[in-house]
């Protein structure tokens, strides 16, 4: 009843074969990692450690604070913190899952020279748009609006929907909630409804986690939000509009990881915008932050591939510049006007 796309047989049996015996397994998402990110390997995590494998979950980076409630947070080690211990665990692995993005430079310049020198076989799961093929098991599709999403139907296929507790199950709604906007993406389907359904009755408490999710504001945070509101330029010939943030807003307001996360949706929210963009001024890293978001056909994946050394899905993704902020809002500003972008 799920498989809306046929995966090949011959992949999910060897796959399936190969975690028939206790393994030792390594569980990456993608740097900066999100709520399907954390989610899916959570999720998977917890399946695999049901299943008597030996699984720990490594981020390239740290987890925005509005996940740290999850279930089994707290066993995840931390790449950049911890390089050599990393490092060891990824030598000694039978197999590595990658959750959640499909070229493995979205783990970052360091971790991705130490991922391409390995000899293990890796597992893909993921949703974004062109996989890149260092994976032995691919199993990538851009119609799915959430990896948890097409993970549960992944894990169904090679049986292991039994091991799918409360935990897992937690874990993978959480994914599919914070992917698809609380189940308001185009891409949330009646399937979507139908695993989420199965994940309630596994004992997903949905009204506790959107209070962790959403429910759990700083003050800063929102005088953060109510900054970057103040600062939607309009350009409504182009039915686009943008926002942003300086180094010295995020400073002020006490930036904490996670507090930008969805804002950019507001730019998309206004009568007419069919394009929004949104700036974030990272000084330390040396670069301006990206999102994109649109509406309907047009492209945000090519946009941000063509121009700012990004991508991501169709209506949403992200990119970067290293050029200052006003130079980099004064670029968009120019592709926008001058590329028949939106028809
Ligand atoms: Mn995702």
């Amino acid at each position: 009843m799920y498989f809306r796309i046929m995966m090949n047989s011959t992949t999910i049996k060897e796959l399936k074969d190969l975690l028939s015996s206790p393994k030792k397994i390594i569980i990456i998402p993608h740097r900066n990692p999100d709520g399907d990110a954390i989610g899916s390997s959570l999720g998977l995590y917890h399946v695999l450690t049901n299943q008597g494998h030996s699984a720990q979950v490594i981020s390239p980076n740290d987890l925005p604070n509005f996940l740290n409630w999850m279930p089994g947070v707290e066993t995840i080690k931390i790449y950049e913190k911890s390089e050599q211990e990393s490092q060891k665990l990824l030598s000694e692995a039978d197999i590595i899952f990658t959750l959640d993005f499909n070229i493995l430079l979205r783990t970052g310049d360091r971790m991705e020279s130490f991922l391409e020198k390995l000899p293990q076989d890796f597992v893909m799961i993921d949703h974004h748009q062109m996989p890149g093929d260092y994976a032995k098991f691919t199993f990538s599709d851009p119609q799915y609006g959430s990896t948890c999403e097409l993970m549960y139907v992944v894990l169904n296929l090679l049986m292991l929907a039994p091991y799918i507790d409360t935990n897992a199950a937690t874990c993978i709604y959480t994914g599919i909630v914070t992917d698809s906007g609380s189940f308001k993406f185009p891409k949330t389907t009646a399937q979507t409804h139908r695993i989420v359904a199965e994940l309630l009755d596994k004992g997903v408490k949905n009204a506790d986690i959107h209070n962790y999710l959403f429910d759990h504001n700083s003050f800063n945070k929102l005088q953060l939000m109510g900054k970057a509101l103040q600062n939607i330029v309009l350009m409504p010939k182009q039915h686009t509009s943008y926002l942003f943030l300086t180094e010295e807003d995020l400073y002020k307001y006490n930036h904490q990881k996670g507090d930008t996360e969805g804002l950019v949706n507001y730019g998309l929210s206004i009568d007419g915008i069919h394009l929004t963009a949104f700036f974030i001024e990272r000084k330390e890293e040396g670069i301006i932050k990206i999102s994109f978001r649109s509406q309907g056909d047009v492209d945000v994946n090519q946009f941000a591939r063509k121009y700012f050394e990004g991508g991501g899905h169709i209506n949403a993704a992200g990119g970067k510049s290293h050029l200052s902020l006003e130079e980099t809002i004064a670029r968009f500003k120019k592709i926008v006007e001058n590329e028949k972008i939106i028809a």
